[in-house]
């Protein structure tokens, strides 16, 4: 039987209800979800009134089940206007994914000036104390596909757009302060070596594979900052526990033009944190969005991500007597030597209505930047300043980009520019061109050679040439400086990741050619990634210029230096049964809410468990869907029978086993011993496997949680770091 149409006008749920047309929309960023304004047709349905669905055009649909046909069972017919719309827009729904950085998670918020830089920019945002501007920001991955996991091993991008009244100022840069190449000409190579390879479009937002360490191995320039995305700094607990850099060397320019060269750093209030790698791996596994779920997630409980914009200040002077160039951007500039000085707050504190209109659609580009802010020659900057635009337009679509709410400026704006695909402002009047004699009515905007931007007068000359400067020769130094800054257990991780990279590098020359060069940065680095190789130790590669020996170390590289003292923000896992001690676990939700954190009860079944008083606790995860990698720190509060249960799941064992390694905090009650036994860690628990009988306890717990992870477990799980191994 063919199912008949539902009678016309009928909404299913509801019953339609008399009203007249709706309003014409008036704005661009009309919600089409909610019902129309005061006037519009409605209808109820559960829950209220909706909106009469319509085409694009406005006609009033009567029927979006099934399609116009010549009979029940005949073809379906041409004329059906409203099919063929709706078919025609699902088609064109996908734009072209950005090239690099396709993988995004944009969030609202405000940055607000702590500390006036007047002395130093004219500036309209860096002068006034207390005084907020809008900010949106797109966290991102580099190399994956829009679809592709968020622990991939790679770069962050944290891009900043300011809406600030003198028009937007994009800060797009990474969580790594410095990048892998020196000249923007290298980009495309360095891109297409790091993406699937082209002919079997494999492997997917990973570095280990043959293409990348070939290329790298080839790039010495690439080797400080391969020190950084080999760190942990590549595979973040959390957008919220990230730092995020300028990279660049950016200008200040005050009202006399004198200018001061600057570095942005954004610092996270929440403390630096990262996982571990076979944690990541795992993560990928349960929960591939885990970090914009996670920014989401806070942001809708209201614990606002918070970073501090961090100025590195300084002028030609400390820029001739530093050992490397401040153009270079594979290098940076320690702390310790041009101090952070703190001059804002920048605030997330609210999600997006929609994620393709603004998170897709945010177009960031270097070259914008107000009066008072300007370049550095730094020749990666100077291309990226050619490279932003163009994309826009690929991606977009249109010249008209900037008419998209999320890209137009909050400010006062006006200008010739006019026509073009999808023109949503069109400027009104006689004048379309300048100079004219139209006068203030009708002439349209004037430039102001005062308060325009000018760009900063800097001297040139030199011959035109391709060259890259001498003063770039350093390709060693600073990357053992970054390793050298690291506690042991980073320089572990740091080892272990180049090891599994080149594990997976099918090539032994590529292998051996990267290598070569490890031992110019460290030699006990290069010796355990032999050995962690299987491969004998070759010879050093030719070095451009000798590396430093002894550049001092810098505490602001290491993340365990940087890391929170709180648990605040982090979330425990409760793996619980029937008949769990009440006393224990409402102690442990007090706790975790008192620290300003969250917790998860997981569950043999996502109904939930009864507790030892009778009440009932609904689950948020049920244990084959929960595993502890989604967790901060663990506690397992179960009954006799609970635990006896669950030590015949392999989930269960699976969760308490990679806590384990994962060297978390990990809180049981005493019937809870039976899972690790049968999970096979029963004897091996240390001191950060902490006893929950007690309401005390759990309280002791949740402050031992502090520390966030008891690195000195890892030496006991991990083959590779057994000296004999
Ligand atoms: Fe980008 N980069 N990039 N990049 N980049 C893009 O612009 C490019 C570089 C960064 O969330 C593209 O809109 C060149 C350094 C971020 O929308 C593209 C060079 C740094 C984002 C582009 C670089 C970055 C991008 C792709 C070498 C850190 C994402 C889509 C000279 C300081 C922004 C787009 C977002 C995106 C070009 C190098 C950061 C193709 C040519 C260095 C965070 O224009």
């Amino acid at each position: 039987m063919p199912q008949s149409p539902p009678a016309a006008g009928k909404v299913p749920g509801g019953a339609p209800k008399k009203a007249s047309r709706p309003a014409p929309a008036e704005t661009l960023s009309m919600n089409f979800a909610e019902p129309q304004a005061e006037g519009g047709e409605t209808h109820q349905v559960a829950g209220g009134d909706v909106a009469v669905l319509t085409t694009a055009h406005g006609i009033q649909v009567a029927d979006d089940q099934n399609s116009l046909k010549q009979g029940a069972r005949g073809p379906t017919l041409l004329e059906d206007a409203h099919f063929r719309e709706k078919l025609f827009h699902f088609d064109h729904e996908r734009i072209p994914e950005r090239v690099v950085h396709a993988r995004g998670y944009g969030a609202h918020g405000y940055f607000e000036l702590t500390e006036s830089l007047s002395d130093v920019t004219r500036a309209d945002v860096l002068q006034r104390v207390g005084e907020r501007v809008p900010a949106f920001v797109r966290f991102s991955t580099v190399a994956g596909s829009k679809g592709s996991a968020d622990l991939a091993r790679d770069v962050r991008g944290f891009a900043v757009k300011l809406y600030t009244q003198e028009g937007n100022w994009d800060i797009v840069g990474n969580n790594i302060p410095v990048f892998f190449i020196q000249d923007a000409i290298k980009f495309p190579d360095l891109i297409h070596a790091a993406k699937p390879e082209p002919d079997r479009d494999f492997p997917q937002a990973q570095t280990a594979h043959d293409n990348f360490w070939d290329f790298i191995s080839l790039t010495p320039e690439s080797f400080h900052m391969v020190m950084w995305t080999m760190s942990d700094r590549a595979i973040p607990r959390s957008l919220r526990t990230m730092e995020g850099f300028g990279v660049h060397t950016f200008r200040l320019v005050n009202a006399d033009g004198k200018s001061t060269f600057v570095k942005f750093h954004w610092k996270p209030k929440q403390g630096l944190q990262s996982v571990m790698w076979n944690e990541a791996v795992k993560i990928n596994g349960a929960d591939p969005d885990f970090h914009r779920r996670d920014l989401w997630d806070a942001i809708n409980a209201g614990d606002f991500p918070e970073w501090e914009l961090g100025v590195q200040l300084f002028d030609d002077a400390f820029a001739d007597s530093f050992d490397f160039d401040v153009l270079d951007a594979t290098k940076l500039i320690p702390e310790e030597l041009v101090p952070v000085r703190i001059v804002g707050r920048l605030v997330l504190d609210r999600v997006v209505d929609n994620f393709f209109a603004e998170t897709e659609q945010v177009a960031f580009m270097t070259q914008n930047v107000p009066p008072g802010i300007d370049f550095s020659n730094d020749p990666l900057l100077q291309g990226r300043n050619f490279s932003y635009l163009d994309t826009q337009i690929k991606r977009l679509g249109s010249t008209n980009f900037t008419h998209l709410p999320i890209n137009a400026p909050k400010c006062p704006m006006a200008h010739f520019q006019q026509d073009g695909h999808m023109a949503m402002r069109n400027p009104k009047g006689r004048a379309n061109y300048e100079p004219n004699s139209w006068g203030a009515a009708q002439g349209g905007p004037r430039e102001d050679p005062v308060r325009g931007f000018n760009s900063f007068t800097q001297e040139a000359d030199g011959s035109k040439q391709r060259v890259r400067s001498e003063s770039f020769a350093d390709h060693y130094s600073q990357a053992r400086q970054f390793f050298t800054s690291q506690t042991p257990i980073e320089q572990k991780h740091i080892g272990d990741a180049i090891v599994f990279e080149l594990s997976k590098v099918e090539r032994p020359d590529i292998r051996s050619r990267t290598v070569s060069h490890l031992i110019n940065i460290d030699a006990t680095l290069a010796q355990t990634v032999a050995d962690g190789l299987g491969l004998a130790l070759p010879d050093p590669a030719k070095a451009a210029r000798p590396t430093m020996m002894d550049l001092p170390t810098s505490d602001a590289l290491s993340i365990l230096k940087n890391g929170p003292d709180s648990f605040k923000g982090r979330k425990l896992g409760i793996l619980m049964t029937d008949g769990a001690d009440a006393v224990v676990f409402n102690a442990l939700v007090k706790a975790v809410d008192k620290e300003g954190a969250v917790y998860e009860v997981v569950a043999p079944k996502i109904g939930g468990v009864t507790l030892s008083d009778g009440t009932a606790v609904p689950a948020k995860q049920k244990i084959d869907g929960g595993p502890s990698v989604l967790f901060d720190a663990i506690a397992v509060v179960a009954s006799e029978e609970g635990a006896a249960l669950l030590a015949m799941d392999a989930a269960a064992k699976d969760f308490v086993t990679d806590a384990f390694a994962h060297c978390k905090y990990i809180g049981l009650t005493a019937e809870a011993q039976a899972l690790f036994e049968k999970a096979g860690i029963a004897d091996d628990l240390d001191e950060a496997c902490l006893p929950l009988a007690t309401a005390k306890d759990a309280r002791s717990f949740l402050t031992a949680c502090r520390a966030l992870r008891y690195w000195s477990r890892e030496l006991t799980v991990d083959l590779d770091a057994q000296p004999d191994a």
